[in-house]
């Protein structure tokens, strides 16, 4: 099993990740996770915190000369500012952010010690430990990725292209988005939510391909990959909602216009011509592209602030004002890839089952040949 603990203050020394269960015998290099973050950190939009830091990772065990030994990963990114502890008590509780459940959930008298641990920054650790997902994923030929497909109300046209053409057309758009003319016109939408200090939500979609057919299980709730998927994404600070494939359009279409039909070729083995179910069907990966879209909520941060009540006065006032970005949905879509591989390779792990990754491929292989000759 894969599993993961985080931990660090938005403000704090670093913020650290645990990754057990990893197999021996991967190479990791700590640039590929350096590359992560930085895509992470990027995107129109984001804060002045992010000129500030500039996340490195440290890998403090786990690895021996770059290469795994089955031992926990320990991965540390320190933080540039570390202000923690000089930083003003917070009363006014921001209307959408965790401050006031959390203050009240813990009884604490000063907010900063709920926002602290609340932050989205919180999401260097998982996309740390996401970036190693994704470089034991890519052994077996799955590879992830995410673009932007609404920003408020500006919606990408970006429809039919190709896994590589996304990913191209994605990583040159400053919000990540595929479609250069949307790109601009998100660009400026939240040029104006700026001026107006105001913030943006917006939807994500993260790809998957080279998944084979069989990952998940229909057999037990909690093995159903839909659900393991919608949870981690789901856990993604601001993120509102989750869907598969054509996901709630499902709703307005009958049975026929939904269901992908089964087709089967000598060469291909059995394919679909559509791929409405997101490359799910009955909680296992059907061997199509998964395809995953998110909607997060605005940043509940705003530089013109809602109404709040001073939590000691009991007063009525302007919700507190934080440093903070304006929209992060690109950087969502980042962390949607981490949490996603995170998922995946897990499965993974479970279905091919192995210590070393020399295992896990000769399973995979195994797989992969009853497959064909079903
Ligand atoms: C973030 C770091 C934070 C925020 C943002 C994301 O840094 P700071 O609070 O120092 O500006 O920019 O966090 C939030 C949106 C939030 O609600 O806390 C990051 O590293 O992603």
């Amino acid at each position: 099993m894969l599993r993961y603990l985080t931990s660090g203050e938005s403000h704090g020394k670093c913020m650290l990740t645990i990754l057990d269960g990893m197999p021996a015998g991967l190479h990791i290099d700590r640039s590929v996770i350096d590359k992560e973050l930085s895509r992470r950190m990027s995107g129109y939009g984001r804060g002045k915190r992010m000129e500030i830091e500039s996340d490195k990772v440290e890998i403090l065990s786990g690895l021996r000369r770059s290469v795994t030994i089955g031992s926990p990963i320990a991965i540390m990114v320190k933080n540039v500012d570390q202000s923690i502890d000089k930083l003003p008590v917070v009363l006014e509780p921001r209307p959408g952010h965790a401050d006031l459940s959390g203050a009240l959930k813990y009884g604490f008298k000063d907010i900063r010690d709920v926002l602290e641990r609340a932050s989205a920054r919180e999401t260097v650790s998982r996309v740390s430990a996401g970036a190693l997902a994704k470089v034991l994923l890519a052994e077996f030929g799955i590879r992830i990725a995410s673009h932007v497909t609404v920003i408020s109300s500006v919606e990408s046209k970006a429809r039919g292209l190709g896994f590589s053409q996304i990913i191209t057309m994605s990583e040159r758009s400053p919000v990540r988005c595929a479609d250069p003319a949307a790109s601009n016109m998100m660009c400026q939408e939240i040029e104006k939510a700026m001026a107006a200090g105001d913030t943006l939500g917006g939807v994500f979609e993260v790809l998957i391909s080279g998944v084979p057919a069989g990952l998940g299980g229909y057999a037990q709730w909690d093995k159903r990959i839909d659900g393991s998927l919608a949870k981690a994404i789901m856990s993604i600070q601001a993120v509102k909602g989750v869907s598969f494939g054509i996901g709630f359009d499902a709703a307005r279409r009958k049975g026929s216009m939904v269901h992908d039909e089964i087709f089967y070729d000598k060469k291909k083995g059995f394919f679909r011509k559509t791929n409405n179910a997101g490359g799910i069907e009955g909680g296992m990966t059907n061997g199509e592209d998964i395809v995953i879209r998110a909607v997060m909520k605005p940043i509940s941060t705003l530089k013109k602030p809602l109404s709040s009540v001073n939590i000691k006065t009991k007063k009525s006032i302007s919700a507190t004002v934080e440093r903070s970005d304006v929209c992060a949905v690109p950087a969502a879509g980042v962390i949607g890839e981490a949490v996603s591989a995170i998922e995946i390779a897990n499965a993974v792990i479970e279905k091919f089952g192995g210590d070393s990754l020399a295992e896990i491929k000769r399973n995979y292989k195994g797989y992969i040949e009853q497959i064909k000759k079903f």
